[in-house]
């Protein structure tokens, strides 16, 4: 694959090799004839500049929203939803962490009354990031109390892992008019392709308004993530990449990608997130 030079900062000079870049993305990621020509007619218009800018063109095709966090409202209640396993619960403790770091208050609401192996971890993070934390059923009617009586805790979610084909589990999501949630989606990179379909139908049911991606540190291809947000247009807030609690959640937008689509760090430019220096545990 035609290298990125880090001095060109993602911009190729022969449209050519531009072309040739996008076409060996799509390939190596398994992205699919439909996204390539996608993502080729986006970048034609940049083919007769000087210094092609490929994460322009990516931009194009996929939504980014790097100012998530920042947008998040104490009245909308964050409820993180995803298949099993796939990160929700940690991506729920960085999420506090980040918010905590920037001063604003949180809530942590543990609905997952079915894995209780997780209740006490996630309690345990709760304590040590010095959040309230309400379990169960319990916990459920004291979401109804403080939605009613705050106006400024920011409260998040935990749900349990769901079949993405049978997700009846979370109707109350669906039922609870009362309360307008703002749902979070968890992909994780590593998941399959011929889930998509899957993913989509989730998403238009519990109108998920985000997409956090998971375990990039582990996945060799990107092709569900991607195809899942460019079917979807669904923008992608954040992205988990480690086991470890102590590591950060990390912005993404286009060139933080193409990074790492093209196995390049995805180095951190401080420009459009907030500090992440003492978010960590
Ligand atoms: N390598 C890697 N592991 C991760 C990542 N995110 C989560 N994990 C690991 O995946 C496992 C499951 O994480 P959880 O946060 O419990 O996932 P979950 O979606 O809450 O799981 P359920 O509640 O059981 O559905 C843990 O061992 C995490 O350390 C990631 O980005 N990369
Ligand atoms: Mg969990």
């Amino acid at each position: 694959m035609p290298s990125l030079r880090k001095a060109e900062k993602n911009r190729i000079d022969n449209p050519l090799s531009a072309i040739r870049m996008v076409e060996e993305i799509c390939s190596s990621h398994y992205l699919g004839q439909d996204f390539q020509d996608f993502w080729l007619k986006c970048l034609s218009p940049y083919l007769t500049l000087t210094g092609i800018n490929i994460a322009e063109s990516l931009s194009e095709c996929l939504n980014f929203e790097p100012q998530w966090i920042r947008k998040i409202l104490s009245l909308k209640p964050v409820v993180f939803l995803g298949s099993f396993g796939v990160g929700k619960t940690q991506i729920l403790a960085k999420v506090a962490a980040l918010l905590k770091a920037s001063d604003r208050a949180v809530e942590i609401y543990n609905i997952d009354t079915i894995k209780t192996s997780g209740q006490g971890l996630l309690q345990a993070y709760a304590h040590k990031l010095d959040v309230p934390y309400y379990f169960g059923q319990e916990g459920w009617l004291s979401l109804q109390e403080n939605i009613k009586n705050q106006t400024d805790v920011i409260k998040l979610i935990d749900t349990q892992g769901v079949n993405l084909k049978n997700s009846d589990d979370l109707n109350w999501l669906l039922s609870a008019q009362k309360f307008v949630f703002d749902p979070v989606l968890v992909v994780p990179c590593d998941g399959c392709v011929s889930l998509s379909p899957d993913y989509v139908s989730f998403i238009k049911k519990f109108g998920v308004r985000h997409i956090i991606l998971s375990k990039l540190d582990i996945a060799g291809s990107l092709s569900l993530p991607i195809r899942l947000a460019w079917s979807s247009e669904v923008p992608i807030a954040m992205v988990n990449g480690s086991p470890n609690l102590s590591e950060n959640l990390q912005y993404l937008n286009a060139s933080k990608l193409l990074n790492a689509l093209t196995g390049a760090e995805i180095a951190e430019t401080g420009s459009d997130a907030i500090s992440h220096s003492h978010a960590g545990y």
